[in-house]
């Protein structure tokens, strides 16, 4: 087997490894960082990283990986598009001893099916934001509207219900529309514009709490297109920590942001050099960290030491 294989190589294997990785495509500024993070990664270690654009679509990804398996690489990155339908082509990864390593979202299947998931709690995240929420308004009645990621996937999902776990009990937040907006900045300028229009030209949105960042700053150019103030008028939350949304924090423009690590790759080569060295298994959950980051934590600042991290 490649495990045996690369046991004897020893020290070197790095080198002779070859990964595929089948990206969901680039819809956000997190995940463009993510993909050059997992290049550079790569470079670093000397691996040959195989990468497939799926342009969005779970059939894409799951021709990549049968792709990656008729190759016979070393092992198989996957960014998970969708949650569900994954056990056909992951048995397939199995019976080709291939190891599967799931990264940034999470599915709904056996985890026999793959080696590990190095993922943020999308649940706690979503709580987070919503914690955040709780406490700035206080006893106000606040009517939130709120941007969902992609329909089926786990941060879109989780993330949701996280948010609504944290002001569950608190009567006087309530969310009053809920879309996808897909993770992009279009769609989510685009919903947040019919959001507009159907809440008294915005005068009745508190805030919006959006899955991600990108959304969140499409929904900022739809408030200021419609007369109102981001930020201030309509509060905005949202997830990632990308650059830009610490710029549009230092304007005063959104309120507070979740960090997510565009690294997961590291942490995933991590386990799976071990792995392919002596058969050493890593937990089937890697947990990255998630932060808040508001108004107060210097966004400017912030905004400089990410500009150049590869978003
Ligand atoms: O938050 C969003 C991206 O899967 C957790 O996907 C990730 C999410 C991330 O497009 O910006």
């Amino acid at each position: 087997s490649s495990v045996a294989c690369l046991m004897m190589s020893g020290a070197a294997f790095a080198a002779d490894m070859t990964v595929g990785f089948s990206q969901i495509g680039s819809e956000s500024g997190w995940r463009a960082a993510e993909t050059t993070v997992t290049l550079q990664q790569a470079k670093e270690r000397g691996i040959d990283l195989k990468f497939a654009d799926a342009q969005q679509k779970q059939e894409n990804q799951i021709k990549a990986v049968r792709g990656f398996i008729a190759q016979g690489v070393d092992a198989i990155l996957i960014a998970p598009v969708v949650a569900t339908g994954w056990e056909d082509v992951l048995a397939e990864a199995k019976d080709a001893e291939i190891p599967v390593i799931l990264l940034d979202r999470q599915i709904d299947a056996s985890d026999e099916l793959y080696l590990t998931a190095v993922t943020s709690d999308q649940v706690f995240e979503g709580k987070v934001a919503g914690e955040w929420l709780v406490k700035d308004v206080g006893d106000q009645e606040c009517k939130v509207v709120e941007l969902q990621g992609t329909t089926g996937s786990s941060p879109a999902i989780n993330r949701k219900k996280g948010f609504e776990e944290a002001i569950a009990g608190h009567d006087n937040i309530t969310i009053s529309r809920s879309q996808t907006g897909d993770f992009t900045r279009t769609k989510g300028k685009e919903v947040m514009e019919s959001f507009i229009k159907a809440e008294n030209g915005g005068k009745d949105i508190c805030a919006v709490y959006a899955h991600n960042d990108d959304m969140a700053v499409g929904a900022i150019q739809a408030i200021k297109e419609a007369g109102l103030k981001p930020g201030s008028d309509i509060k905005v939350v949202s997830i990632d920590a990308v650059p830009d949304i610490f710029l549009a924090m230092a304007e005063g423009e959104a309120n507070a942001t979740v960090e997510l690590t565009p690294n997961m790759a590291g942490p995933a080569f991590d386990v799976l050099e071990k792995y392919l060295a002596d058969g050493t298994m890593p937990p089937k959950w890697i947990q990255t960290e998630s932060k808040l980051f508001t108004q107060g934590d210097d966004p400017k600042g912030v905004y400089e030491s990410k500009k150049d991290l590869g978003y």
